[in-house]
């Protein structure tokens, strides 16, 4: 091998090595839907978590004679969605999609997050969909595929994503079949929410109070020393209390001694009590000045 070639092998391998690095930063693409495996009633999932709940393609709901129609929709989901409807994070790319009655419908998810999201939808007849569910989830950049027949009635069904917080964050819409029933509420940019954010001068603070700060270094260190300290004071002081109580108790009978016990001890819990009585009122005070001034 010359010298040449050997310098560009070397510089061949440096290439391929640095774009194998930069190929891990960027994850693929991957359509998930092929790879699905039947779990039976309309269960699928994949070994990467691709997950496709309630799949239907044939049995038609109650008061279908027919499929009405095929269709297929595309449903994006990033939180690039959540750009237009402030104090979001997460969205689907639309929030409302309808169709007619007895609709065969295939949905393809598409979710843009290196999050799992969902597309999972609510208040399907429960005696063709388990738990009245019909759910595609996955972790993205992915896509995954389902199908379903929609019901015969007019209703409104719940669509979010159930992931902790996601569908507060924003992540939830609605499927309107036919006239369909009530709207459902907090959907982005379609209905009102049900607790409003109020970030006015007039909005009232939370009644929540303030957890305390986590221990810092300083607060550890000052406990070990009161540790310290009080290690001292009984290492120090049994001696002392020792010769105390012995010059106390030396004539005493046991009797004498029982009842001299007995009167510490009482007032040692009287004072307990008035102590723990004292501070909950303390506390009350304390919680009161947080609460809303009405
Ligand atoms: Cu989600």
């Amino acid at each position: 091998m010359t010298v040449g070639r050997a310098f560009l092998f070397g510089f061949a391998v440096l290439f391929l090595g640095a774009e194998a690095v930069m190929a891990q930063d960027v994850k693929e693409f991957v359509d998930h839907t092929p790879m699905l495996m039947d779990h039976g009633d309309g269960h699928m999932m994949d070994m990467e978590g691709g997950m496709v709940m309630g799949q239907n393609k044939d049995k038609l709901p109650g008061g279908c004679d027919k499929i009405s129609q095929d269709a297929e929709m595309t449903v994006r989901a990033g939180h690039k969605y959540s750009k237009s409807f402030p104090g979001t994070m997460y969205a689907f790319d639309q929030q409302e999609w309808r169709f007619k009655p007895c609709t065969r419908l295939t949905v393809h998810f598409i979710n843009e997050d290196n999050v799992r999201h969902q597309w999972m939808m609510h208040g399907l007849p429960k005696y063709l969909y388990d738990k009245g569910m019909f759910h595609l989830e996955i972790t993205g950049p992915a896509k995954i595929s389902g199908t379903l027949i929609l019901p015969n009635d007019d209703k409104t069904f719940l669509v979010h994503c159930d992931i902790a917080q996601h569908m507060e964050k924003g992540m939830k819409g609605q499927l309107v079949v036919g006239k369909g029933s009530a709207n459902m509420p907090s959907i982005p940019g379609l209905t009102a929410q049900v607790i409003p954010d109020d970030y006015g001068p007039g909005a009232t603070a939370p009644t929540f109070q303030p957890s305390p700060a986590p221990a810092t270094a300083s607060s550890q260190s000052r406990l070990s020393g009161m540790l310290i300290i009080g290690l001292a004071i009984g290492i120090f002081g049994m001696p002392f209390l020792m010769r105390v109580l012995q010059t106390r108790f030396k004539d005493m009978t046991v009797k004498d001694f029982l009842g001299y016990t007995g009167n510490v001890l009482r007032r040692g819990l009287n004072l307990s009590v008035q102590f723990i009585s004292w501070l909950a009122q303390w506390i009350n005070n304390k919680r009161n000045k947080y609460l809303p001034q009405k």
